[in-house]
């Protein structure tokens, strides 16, 4: 993206729609000129006083007409968001007031802002790093308290310091190197010896690393939430058991086998972690066309899901319905419940683990009864919602780009360790750790990359 950064740049920053308060944010050089341009203070005079609040009222400067009665902060640089001069215009929010001073903010020289701009500038500005720069948009994102805890770690520095803190290790590794290079030349042929270097590589930089690469996808569920299908033919409590979990009435519950034609999905809060549900169409083996539908759409389901969740009818013999589930169920990812245990039982716990055998736990329960939904909650909990904040891991990998940085870092330093070992190729492994520290520092934004930063920030929304 081509984009300037000496241009004062300006955005609606609120949600549109009607609201108490509209906020529109300009950054800048130009940012005083322009607030004393349209703005009329009522008791405040020019130049205004920097990081205050002042009352007045912005006005047309061509009619001298007011357009709305607002509360104008001037924020000098450098102590504002982006390191610029900021003014912000709180005005009342409705869809002709913020945009009649949007328009007239251009109109005194400032253009609009791109998605993430104000947060680029102060990426650019050194006020924030890259990965700071990113828990941004997580902390906008956050669904739950966890993943609002998570990207305020980052965004405080938290992960860029453990960065900081191995890129440290590097450098040190490197200059020992270049040291026991330089010496190994001087004794000619005496392979060196890199035993205390290697100590270090694999206790500082190998183990923590690969530590935190394992528990990349704790870090993703704690973001972006936890996913759950629900399957099992029709009429074995699939939708009672969403509307349970839920605690509402959601999905449509009947008697009648084949109610449930769509996918329903919903979500709720369980130790503080997003966790989506998804209630699915019974498989059964003669459906109508609608149904196989619904049906084509469970399978796809169980694809995304983290977990499925089969349940099967304790009151009622099992069928080659129930077979037709398991024939699409990877184990690993599956607990089976045995329902309606609150009726006769017609299938036990040892007939299920006869027929379908395999790994996966089997719980015993009515979903009717909320003792048995709470015991459910807590197997959810302990089993699969590994919270990794919780288990201790202070440093969690907030995405994508981290990981595959941190892998390619940690593959260069692999590549080290096993130079290292045969002990005479110095020179080679001082370019694996260069390597594995350039990685570290594309982390932190130190390696500007400007497809990077596209990318990173059309991410945001505009006026942030
Ligand atoms: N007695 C009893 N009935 C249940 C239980 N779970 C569900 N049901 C009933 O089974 C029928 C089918 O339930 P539903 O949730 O619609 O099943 P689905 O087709 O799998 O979504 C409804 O009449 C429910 O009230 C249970 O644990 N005990
Ligand atoms: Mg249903």
């Amino acid at each position: 993206m081509d984009i300037k950064q000496e241009d004062t740049i300006c955005a609606i920053s609120t949600p549109v729609g009607e609201g108490g308060i509209g906020l529109v944010k300009i950054s800048g050089s130009g940012a005083s000129a322009i607030a004393r341009k349209l703005f009329q203070p009522s008791l405040a005079t020019f130049p205004l006083e920097s990081h205050r609040l002042h009352y007045g009222r912005i006005c047309d400067p061509a009619s001298n007409q007011t357009v709305d009665e607002v509360l104008l902060s001037y924020m000098a640089a450098p102590r504002t968001y982006t390191r610029e001069d900021v003014v912000e215009v709180n005005c009342h929010s409705g869809y002709a007031v913020l945009n009649r001073i949007l328009d007239l903010v251009l109109q005194a020289g400032a253009r609009l802002a791109e998605p993430g701009e104000f947060t680029r500038r102060a990426f650019l500005n050194g006020r924030l790093d890259l990965s700071q720069a990113e828990a941004v948009i997580d902390l906008i994102r956050s669904q739950s308290e966890q993943s609002l805890l998570h990207a305020n770690r980052v965004l405080q520095g938290g992960l860029s310091r453990q960065v900081q803190a191995w890129r440290e290790c590097i450098l040190s590794l490197q200059a020992e190197l270049e040291a026991a290079i330089d010496f190994c030349e001087d004794l000619e042929d005496e392979p060196a010896d890199f035993l205390s270097m290697l100590q270090n590589l694999q206790e500082d930089l190998l183990h923590p690393l690969k530590e935190v690469l394992d528990h990349y996808e704790d870090g993703r569920i704690l973001r972006e939430g936890f996913t759950i299908v629900l399957v099992g033919r029709p009429n074995v409590g699939k939708s009672s058991l969403l509307n349970a979990l839920l605690k509402k009435n959601r999905a449509i519950v009947t008697p009648f086998p084949g109610t449930t034609r769509d996918v329903v999905e919903d979500s709720f809060i369980l130790s503080g972690i997003l966790v989506r549900v998804l209630d699915t169409a019974g498989i059964r083996r003669r459906p109508d066309a609608i149904e196989s539908m619904g049906i084509e759409r469970t399978f796809q389901s169980m694809e995304e899901a983290d977990l499925v969740l089969w349940l099967i009818d304790a009151s009622q013999p099992l069928t080659e319905e129930d077979d037709a589930v398991f024939g699409k169920i990877a184990s690993e990812r599956c607990v089976m419940l045995l329902n309606k245990v609150d009726l006769l039982q017609k299938v036990l716990v040892r007939q299920v683990q006869e027929r379908f055998g395999g790994s996966a736990p089997i719980l015993s329960l009515s979903v009717l009864n909320p003792h048995d939904v709470d015991k459910l909650r807590d197997f959810l909990t302990e089993t699969c919602l590994r919270n990794p904040l919780a288990m201790g891991h202070s440093t969690i990998i907030p995405n994508l780009r981290h990981k595959s940085c941190l892998e390619q870092a940690l593959a260069a330093l692999c590549r080290t360790r096993d130079l290292l070992q045969k002990g005479v190729y110095g020179e080679l492994a001082s370019i694996e750790l260069g390597i594995a520290r350039h990685q570290l520092e594309s982390i932190l934004g130190w390696v500007q990359d400007d497809e990077v930063l596209d990318r990173i920030f059309s991410q945001f929304c505009i006026g942030k």
